[in-house]
């Protein structure tokens, strides 16, 4: 009797566990917050507020019944719809060839394939290549490769004029595991700063016109663009209901 009530409690932590896969730990990633409630809705922004490991997937299955919701403005596909709004104090500053290190928190593997690049928030497009990239990522099969959860990437030259101010660029860790339909985002928000990195930008000649624009829309509050590839994998989700897992 003792033993049994031991298993299940044992099960019972199991299955409490389930919920998050994957999150950045270090640098300071982009979470969950008032502004992301505002336009992913309430229940999309308690499931990322209270396990931000969670996946994409399942934040557009909670999202389905939510008037809420709006897919535009709460775009899943970039940082899983986290707000720069939410995290002014998470901003970090990096010059070119600066050497970043990171710690990933994989919580629970699953075989897929991961990188880590620079996105152009305002099309949620990568500049350049990917900094790092794995062909494999996470597989559960295996032991998981140390370089897998700590390792460090590179601030690439020519970001200077269009990763100057916080919110135009992000660096997301991209988790795609398709060998379980989830696909995990975490998002670093960073401005480039003086120092070595490269001749800093001329001040540009701003009209009084594009002065007011640009502060009646703060860059990084721009509703992202989404793309041709994120609208089919969007429909792929939607139309695809979660697979049983251990992990749903
Ligand atoms: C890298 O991540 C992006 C999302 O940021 C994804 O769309 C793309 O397919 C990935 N590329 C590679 C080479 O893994
Ligand atoms: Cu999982």
């Amino acid at each position: 009797m003792q033993y049994s009530s031991f298993v299940l409690a044992a099960a019972a932590g199991l299955i409490t566990n389930v919920a998050g896969h994957g999150f950045l730990a270090s640098p300071p990633p982009r979470i969950a917050g008032d502004a992301m409630k505002a336009v992913c809705g309430n229940q999309v922004f308690s499931n990322q507020a209270s396990d931000n490991g969670g996946n994409i997937q399942g934040m557009l299955q909670v999202a389905k019944s939510q008037k809420d919701f709006d897919p535009v403005k709460c775009n899943v596909f970039l940082c899983k719809g986290f707000q720069f709004a939410d995290n002014a104090k998470n901003i970090q500053t990096y010059t070119a060839g600066q050497v970043v290190p990171y710690k990933f928190d994989i919580r629970a593997p699953h075989t897929g394939t991961a990188n880590i690049s620079v996105i152009d928030t305002a099309t949620n497009s990568i500049i350049g290549e990917p900094l790092l990239s794995f062909a494999m990522f996470a597989d559960n099969a295996k032991t998981i490769p140390e370089d897998q959860r700590t390792g460090s990437f590179t601030i690439p030259t020519g970001l200077e004029s269009k990763c100057a101010t916080a919110g135009s660029c992000v660096i997301q860790h991209f988790w795609d595991a398709r060998s379980i339909d989830q696909t995990y985002e975490s998002c670093i928000d960073f401005q480039m700063g003086g120092g070595g990195g490269g001749a800093a930008a001329p001040p540009a000649t701003v009209t009084p016109a594009a002065a007011a624009a640009a502060a009646a829309v703060p860059a990084g509050n721009a509703p992202p663009k989404v793309t041709p590839t994120t609208f089919a994998t969007a429909k792929k989700a939607a139309a695809t209901p979660a697979p049983q897992s251990n992990c749903s």
